[in-house]
């Protein structure tokens, strides 16, 4: 059989609701960084109310995580952000840049989905810094690197008109995000046909920046949620070199097949290695967290080997 893309850690999942020393009924869709030698991994986790928080846990090794006793990130209390977050916080990403962890997430209320942006030094106190999307966003993605003095981010409206498609906004100071184009679409009866959405914070190789996405393609049976790759130019993000037309991973393991929400891989996090690969993680069917290993030339290979054009 032929090397798999992504190769699944024997011990999945790593992290599951029962391992989590407070009520929760899911762990999933982490964002990661690398910590002072540590991975850190943020968890989205719903609690019985259906409602979402978000918990933390560390490792030395990146599959042993140890969770921390309290959660790391609950709705707020006051402010505008208790207003929008009244639902919860869900989908972490996490962004090192300037030597300091932009975190961006999906917060939920009664006006919607819109994105709030906090950010932390030491993974021990985090601090609000502003909503920076309004209703109706998700999956925002910066990349590690300003472009002209510019942060950029990936995002996905939601839209019933056009396709649900990824789109790049710049900003100088964080807080205000605008130069908003659509960089790529979903293509018809392709495994991402129905919607596609800005993965793990993008990873810079020689070739461009690697960057895994998810794609939704509907059945008869419910959607299914995969993982695909595509490359950005190095310089120039709102450009993407090629876009590999197949998946890179899809729900197979019996924890991706059936959970919270069936046939879900979905990830919102991946860190480099030294070695040339990286370690993926990927929430299996909304409910725990599971880790693979992938050289990054092969999917940078994929990409300009088995590629499609982005729009
Ligand atoms: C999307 C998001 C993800 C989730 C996925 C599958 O719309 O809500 O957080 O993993 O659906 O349920």
């Amino acid at each position: 059989m032929a090397e798999p893309i992504v190769r699944r850690y024997e011990g999945n999942p790593i992290l599951a609701p029962a391992d989590i020393p407070y009520e929760v009924e899911t762990v999933h869709n982490a964002g990661m960084a690398k910590y002072r030698g540590k991975y850190m991994m943020l968890f989205r986790a719903h609690k019985a109310t259906g409602r979402c928080i978000l918990g933390l846990a560390e490792s030395d090794d990146g599959f042993r995580f140890t969770p921390r006793p309290e959660p790391f990130m609950v709705p707020a209390t006051d402010g505008l952000f208790a207003e929008y977050e009244a639902f919860g916080v869900e989908d972490p990403r996490i962004c090192e840049i300037d030597g300091e962890y932009l975190i961006t997430y999906s917060a939920y209320s009664r006006h919607g989905v819109r994105i709030g942006l906090a950010r932390t030094r030491d993974f021990e106190s985090v601090e609000r810094v502003a909503l920076i999307s309004q209703a109706d966003m998700r999956n925002v993605v910066i990349f590690p690197q300003k472009f002209n003095g510019r942060y950029a981010r990936l995002d996905r409206p939601h839209s019933e008109i056009s396709p649900w498609s990824i789109w790049i906004s710049y900003s100088e100071d964080l807080l205000y995000w605008g130069d908003s184009r659509v960089v790529m679409y979903p293509v018809k009866y392709h495994w991402d046909e129905m919607k596609i959405g800005p993965g793990a914070t993008p990873i810079r190789t020689p070739q461009g920046w690697l960057h895994i996405y998810h794609g939704v393609f509907p059945t008869m049976d419910g959607a299914i949620y995969r993982l695909g790759v595509c490359l950005h130019d190095l310089n120039d993000p709102a450009k993407i070199l090629s876009v590999c037309d197949r998946w890179i991973l899809q729900p197979e393991h019996e924890c991706e097949v059936t959970g919270y929400v069936h046939n879900v891989v979905f990830t919102c996090g991946a860190i480099a290695e030294d070695d040339g690969t990286i370690k993926l993680y990927w929430g299996g069917a909304d409910k725990v967290m599971n880790v693979g290993v992938a050289r990054i030339d092969r999917l940078v290979e994929l990409c300009l080997n088995e590629g499609r054009p982005a729009l």
